[in-house]
């Protein structure tokens, strides 16, 4: 096949520590959908990185669960594109090892998402959780992924993973694409409701501050009434105000229309309707997602099919990369 012809490669993965937010959703996994028909996608349920973090283990297998299952609810279809778990295919541990034998100390010691981490769990800094954006790196390059679809925080792993790359290729010859991130334009970076300074994590203590996807109604419309805003009146999108632009965005995002026309649409309203307005549109917009988990999880046999079938194929297409890497670096073949 000439390389006019190969549909370029996609590689996202999303860590199983609970259900996903609404950030996440924005700012990644509902562009994975649309994307399965143009390119050749490969969407993992990242459990390896998520036990950076000390889980408990029947928890944790829950979780795995059920984030496989979200993955399939939000519209990634296991027939177009691999749908897999991370433990499931041990290319991306082993490629890491050698990725990490290309990475610098001072690089890893620069990454913001290490040093929140590290601050947060200062009782548990691991070595995994330092060396966390090298097995990144190699969930990429294990599949030679053009594309890499994720939200604005996950932008210095990426740059990350492009220096690798394109420094294992320098030293050993051609071997890995360097990827290109795909940042979506407007909701790269979803803000907390309680904290608009602050992205809205899965992990928040406060959980006001978080719209998860499978909040039902009255969940959603309950936390947008609290959301914080300023001491203004006018809705519009401006410096200063975090608040007020996170739910512009955010309802932009869920209705499709622009922030300048949501800014002329709500022009006279108070908070108080527009915040209502903002978590119906919400509502609306998630509710395919919960009637579909809720059928999925009905079905456990059908979710382990797909991620068997993922593992599989998920393995058979890394082993190729894989291995170049290491007659590369001057293994020794034994197939
Ligand atoms: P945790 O809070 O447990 O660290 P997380 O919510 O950041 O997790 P991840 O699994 O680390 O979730 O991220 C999955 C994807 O969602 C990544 O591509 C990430 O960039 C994106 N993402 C996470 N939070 C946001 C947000 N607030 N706005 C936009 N995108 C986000
Ligand atoms: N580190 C990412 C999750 C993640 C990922 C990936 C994203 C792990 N491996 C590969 C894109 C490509 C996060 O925390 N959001």
């Amino acid at each position: 096949m000439s390389e006019a012809e190969r549909k370029k490669v996609i590689f996202s993965g999303i860590q199983p520590t609970g259900v996903f937010t609404l950030g996440n959703y924005v700012g990644a996994i509902r562009n994975w959908g649309p994307l399965q028909d143009e390119y050749d996608c490969i969407y993992s349920i990242v459990d390896e990185h998520a036990i950076t973090v000390r889980r408990d283990p029947v928890k944790f297998r829950q979780q795995t669960v059920e984030g496989y299952a979200l993955l399939l609810a939000c519209g990634i279809d296991p027939k177009k594109s691999i749908a897999f778990i991370q433990s499931h295919n041990p290319n991306h541990a082993q490629l890491s090892w050698i990725l990490g034998c290309v990475t610098q100390f001072g690089e890893l010691s620069r990454m913001t998402q290490f040093k929140d981490k590290a601050a947060k769990h200062a009782d548990d800094i691991n070595a995994g959780l330092f060396t966390y954006p090298v097995l990144m790196a190699a969930d990429i390059l294990t599949y030679n992924a053009d594309v890499v679809p994720i939200g604005d925080d996950q932008r210095q792993h990426l740059e990350l993973a492009r220096n690798i790359a394109v420094r294992f290729n320098q030293r050993y010859g051609e071997t890995f694409t360097v990827p290109e991130a795909y940042i979506p334009k407007v909701g790269a970076r979803i803000k907390s409701l309680q904290d608009p300074t602050k992205k809205m994590s899965k992990s928040d203590d406060n959980p006001n501050a978080t719209i998860f996807i499978l909040d039902d109604k009255d969940t959603i419309m309950r936390k947008f009434k609290r959301a914080v805003t300023d001491s203004e009146t006018e809705i519009r999108y401006a410096e200063g105000k975090d608040g007020i632009n996170n739910l512009l965005t955010i309802y932009s995002c869920a209705t499709g229309k622009t922030v300048q026309d949501a800014e002329k649409e709500f022009s006279g309203f108070g908070y108080g309707d527009f915040k209502a307005a903002v978590g119906e549109a919400v509502a609306d917009w998630l509710e395919p997602v919960r009637t579909e988990y809720a059928r999925l999880m009905d079905d456990k046999a059908y979710l382990k099919q797909c991620w068997t079938d993922g593992a599989q194929r998920a393995f058979r297409l890394s082993n190729k990369i894989y291995a170049k890497a290491c007659r590369k670096i001057g293994f020794v073949d034994y197939r």
